[in-house]
């Protein structure tokens, strides 16, 4: 395959057999009541690695009576919080346990690389799971002393049955960001993971009933979005629905939401963020955070910094994006060498090659890149674009793939208005030494996140989430943890106070 990587010819690692294909509701593995199952491809050939039990509207059900159950019935959200912590930080260990084994499953499944799935999806999910266990047994209400002859008190309550409908760029990182706040404030949960990533969450299922979590408090429903996903979002039995995923399909669940009972959604969207860079940046350290910022996890990532912007620079920073991208090895995401795996699926795949299509259509330069790789798979050349104009289709849609778009600003407030200048909100970075410029930048560019000489620099306490069309609500932090929780506030008349 091009850029120096293998083909997938050779095995690097031992493929472990599939374990878990069905549907997890009520703390066992069952058949979809239709019986009707799909394929689970793989990435990197196209070809069906298994199949998988197809879940719908019924099966839905099912699971969010398992999980009404748990809920009103089921000693999960009564525990302590405390306990709760202690079992979650358990599935935490089962988790690194098992590394590799689910390391593998996101690779074959998602054509995420394996070494990355080992130091940063995989522990990433423990990591979340101790987070929030850790704050179980710290969630607080506010006493109210109130006015004459009341007195009162905040009580934070589990939110209920949440729905959480996730996508396929991270199947574990998502699936841990929605049930880690969730179950550690003692709701209980009806996860549908894409259609494109279903294995990964099923064996996480099998995990959390070993750890200890009662049977209804975690199910997962595998299925299309038309079905499962949208009997999800209209449910009148789901106190919350939790989303990541498109714009569009966002639209669609607020809609159901409102149109049931509604409920309260958290959606997290797309994103088209900009990088700025200014003159001072050191050019080798710009030219890797812009690199970086798109061409990770082969372009999936909401956050992407697929537009940068440079002045003066312009040319120096082209003259290393070159030569990062020669050096930048795509090929089987099992290989140790490769740094860029097939796309997650056909769709998305096509998906991009019409945007490069686009891109040289409506007069952008090609730089690198901009072909699809190998006779099989899902893989795309690392592809850079310069003499981009804003209007132009690569410059404003979100492509989810590994395509930048290069433009030239000349002022500090033409960039922030450029910047600004999208439809979404979700991230942007600046760099520059000048500490003014990058307050400035920071405070003017309207996104959830503002990453200032570095680029998705995560963090566990770090609150994510959009502004504008890149939706609302947040994950990570404890911003997270509050959204699956009620405020109750308790009031009592107190006599003869003389307050
Ligand atoms: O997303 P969908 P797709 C963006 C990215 C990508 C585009 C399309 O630009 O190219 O979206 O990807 C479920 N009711 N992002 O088509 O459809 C679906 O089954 C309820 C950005 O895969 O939004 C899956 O579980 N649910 C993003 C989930 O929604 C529905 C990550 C996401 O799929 C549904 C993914 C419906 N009517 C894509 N239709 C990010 N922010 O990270 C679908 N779903």
């Amino acid at each position: 395959m091009a850029n120096g990587s293998s083909d997938h010819s050779e095995s690097f690692v031992k493929i472990p057999p599939i374990k878990f294909t069905k549907l997890f509701i009520n703390g066992k593995f069952v058949d979809s009541i239709s019986g009707k199952t799909f394929e689970a491809v793989d990435p990197r050939t196209g070809e069906v690695i298994t199949r998988v039990s197809e879940g719908d509207g019924e099966d839905i059900d099912l699971a969010v009576k398992a999980a009404r159950h748990a809920f009103d019935h089921g000693p999960w959200p009564r525990m302590s919080g405390y306990e709760r912590g202690r079992i979650l930080m358990k599935f935490a260990d089962l988790i690194e346990e098992n590394m590799e084994e689910l390391a593998a499953l996101d690779t074959i499944n998602g054509g995420k690389l394996f070494s990355l799935c080992k130091v940063l999806d995989i522990p990433g999910a423990a990591r979340i799971l101790r987070y929030y266990a850790g704050a179980a047994d710290k969630i607080h209400g506010t006493v109210l002393k109130l006015s004459k002859g009341l007195q009162g008190y905040t009580l934070r309550e589990p939110i209920g049955v949440v729905g959480s409908i996730i996508p396929w760029n991270f199947p574990t990182i998502m699936f841990f960001m929605k049930a880690g706040p969730a179950l550690a404030a003692g709701c209980t949960m009806v996860v549908k993971p894409a259609e494109q990533t279903p294995l990964s969450a099923l064996y996480y299922a099998y995990l959390a009933k070993l750890a200890g979590i009662p049977d209804g408090v975690l199910n997962v429903v595998n299925g299309y979005g038309e079905t499962a996903g949208a009997a999800i979002s209209s449910h009148m039995d789901i106190d919350k629905v939790s989303f990541t995923g498109s714009t569009e399909v966002g639209r669609k669940i607020m809609t159901a939401a409102a149109g049931s009972n509604l409920k309260p959604v958290s959606l997290e969207l797309g994103g088209k963020s900009p990088l700025l860079i200014f003159d001072d940046a050191d050019i080798d350290h710009a030219a890797d955070i812009a690199f970086k910022g798109i061409f990770f996890n082969k372009g999936e990532i909401c956050v992407a910094s697929s537009r940068v912007y440079s002045k003066g620079i312009y040319e120096k920073i082209v003259k290393k994006l070159v030569e990062k991208s020669n050096a930048w090895v795509v090929g089987d995401p099992f290989d140790p060498r490769v740094h860029q795996g097939p796309q997650t699926d056909k769709k998305q795949f096509e998906k991009i090659l019409t945007y490069i299509e686009h891109g040289k259509r409506e007069g952008a330069t090609l730089l690198t890149g901009g072909k699809h790789l190998g006779k099989k798979g899902y893989y795309i050349e690392p592809t850079i674009f310069t003499d981009v104009e804003e209007d132009m289709i690569i410059a404003k849609e979100e492509i989810f793939g590994p395509v930048m778009s290069l433009m030239k600003f000349e002022t500090m407030e033409e960039a922030i208005k450029r910047a600004n200048t999208t439809t979404y909100g979700l991230a942007a970075g600046v760099i520059t030494k000048n500490l003014n410029v990058a307050n400035t930048v920071s405070r003017s560019i309207r996104a959830g996140v503002i990453w200032i000489n570095c680029y998705t620099a995560f963090d566990l306490d770090c609150p994510y989430g959009g502004y504008k069309m890149s939706g609302f609500g947040r994950d990570y932090g404890l911003d997270a943890l509050n959204q699956y929780l009620q405020i109750k506030s308790i009031v009592t008349p107190i006599h003869d106070s003389p307050w």
